[in-house]
């Protein structure tokens, strides 16, 4: 028998049929799925997959399955494109995470309508093969009671004042989690680590850190747009406010990359419109520029962003890698007396704890009574990034923006090898980053004051 087979092996091997004669156990594909609601409520829900391939390595993925009740319907995914025809869901691997090494994962998500119960899909198949691997997850899942949720309670932002208000016209402190660079630690924010952001962190807010430079936007603006709508539809489906963050640092001026911020923020201010979670971030740190150069690049990139999306709020950066000047010798004196010609406007303030102190918070004293601030970036450590976590300076930092009621998001939730990464190396590679075990000192510090009640005002 033996004999036969290897005999016709041969005949199939000049015949180019290897395939059909090849033992099962080198088949060339097999897959595991998890298969995720995250959220359910009266006529819809959310979902995600996350494929893992038990194979060999593919440069491209198709997952298909199928929704076992006929009130389940794929109505917008994410991070891949997703299609339905009748009961079968086809899930195509977006471009930047198509080719699946042996072993490898990839997840996607979507929000999906229903009318009747949430049975779990089955036959799953990957390229094809039906799944090997178990199939985890499902639903139904109890609807999360979203009362006092920081979108859900807060709605539409707005600027009233020097203060970030909510739709009572009432000021509100966000506090959240900045993203690191979409280009490098794309594996840390997805759908698990998302939930243990708004579930476990209690965060009101992700920035979605968009490098323009450095491998990032300028290299594929198209991949990058659909990254950060991605992201802003999964805080969305999670109740956090987005921050769109256009990461300019090297070159300092913005206005090097005016054009491009001209066409990413048409594209997503139309495409964002009518979602009250999102808010725009048009500079992450111009350097090496003056404030009037900074002002003039506001100046024609605000009128962008409102001729599609008109009652955002946008924060502008300040001189000196967002210091209000001051690592400049300025001060935020120069912006008090030639202020950005728009309303509904924010000006942006960073700082690194080990780095800057009581000059620096002296500063951010004496504007917050003059120019409505929001802390879109800060770390615990040096301005490098990296080193050991001054805790002292942090909570100085965290109790004065408490205290003044300014918003933050803090540098970075990403398992990064450096001191401000929230999450200790490797973990983004997991599947739960809820509980401390994921944690840095970093990260525990500041999930520590993210997570306490928001307490957000209603009247
Ligand atoms: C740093 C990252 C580091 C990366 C570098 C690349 O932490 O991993 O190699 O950018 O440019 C900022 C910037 C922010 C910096 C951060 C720490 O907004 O991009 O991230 N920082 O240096 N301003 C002050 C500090």
């Amino acid at each position: 028998m033996r004999r036969l087979m290897a005999l016709l092996a041969t005949f199939a091997t000049v015949l180019g049929l290897t395939a059909l004669f090849s033992p099962v156990a080198s088949a060339a594909s097999g897959c595991k799925v998890d298969y995720t609601v995250t959220n359910q409520w009266q006529g819809g829900f959310q979902a995600g997959v996350k494929v893992t391939n038990l194979g060999d390595p593919v440069s491209g993925w198709t997952l298909k399955f199928t929704m076992p009740d006929g009130g389940q319907r794929v109505v917008q995914g994410w991070s891949a494109t997703w299609s339905q025809s009748g009961s079968t869901v086809t899930v195509a691997g977006a471009g930047w995470n198509s080719a699946l090494g042996t072993g490898a994962t990839a997840e996607a998500g979507f929000v999906g309508s229903l009318t009747g119960a949430n049975p779990k899909p089955t036959a799953f198949t990957l390229n094809g093969v039906a799944c090997t691997g178990s199939v985890d997850g499902g639903g139904p899942t109890t609807p999360p009671d979203d009362s006092g949720t920081p979108v859900g309670t807060n709605g539409q932002l707005h600027v009233c004042g020097v203060h970030l208000c909510n739709q009572y016209d009432k000021p509100v402190q966000l506090r959240g989690m900045s993203t690191h660079g979409l280009q490098w630690f794309s594996q840390c924010h997805n759908a698990a680590s998302l939930d243990a952001l708004a579930n476990d962190w209690k965060s009101d807010l992700l920035r979605i850190a968009m490098y323009v430079q450095e491998d990032g936007y300028e290299t594929d603006p198209a991949g990058f747009t659909s990254r950060v709508n991605s992201l802003v539809d999964m805080a969305e489906a999670r109740d956090m406010y987005a921050l769109i963050d256009f990461h300019t640092l090297t070159p300092g001026d913005p206005n090097y990359n005016l054009a491009r911020a001209k066409t990413f923020f048409a594209s997503v201010a139309a495409r964002n419109a009518g979602k009250k979670n999102v808010i725009y971030e048009i500079a992450n740190e111009p350097n090496g520029v003056s404030w009037s150069a900074i002002k003039s690049y506001a100046e024609q990139v605000i009128p962008v962003i409102r001729a599609a999306d008109p009652d955002a709020v946008i924060i502008v950066g300040t001189r000196g890698w967002s210091s209000l000047g001051v690592s400049d010798g300025s001060s935020e004196s120069e912006i008090i007396s030639n202020p950005v010609n728009a309303t509904n406007i924010m000006y942006t303030f960073h700082f690194y704890a080990a780095s800057h102190k009581d000059n620096y918070r002296a500063a951010v004293s004496r504007a917050a009574s003059r120019l409505p601030l929001f802390v879109t970036e800060f770390g615990t450590v040096s301005a490098t990034g990296g080193g050991a976590v001054d805790r002292s300076s942090t909570t100085a930092w965290l109790d004065l923006l408490d205290q003044l009621d300014i918003s933050y998001a803090n540098w970075t939730f990403s398992d990064a090898p450096e001191g401000s990464a929230a999450l200790r190396p490797g973990t983004c590679g997991g599947s739960d980053y809820s509980g401390s075990g994921v944690l840095t000192e970093s990260g525990a510090l500041i999930k520590s004051r993210i997570s306490t009640p928001d307490n957000f005002p209603t009247s």
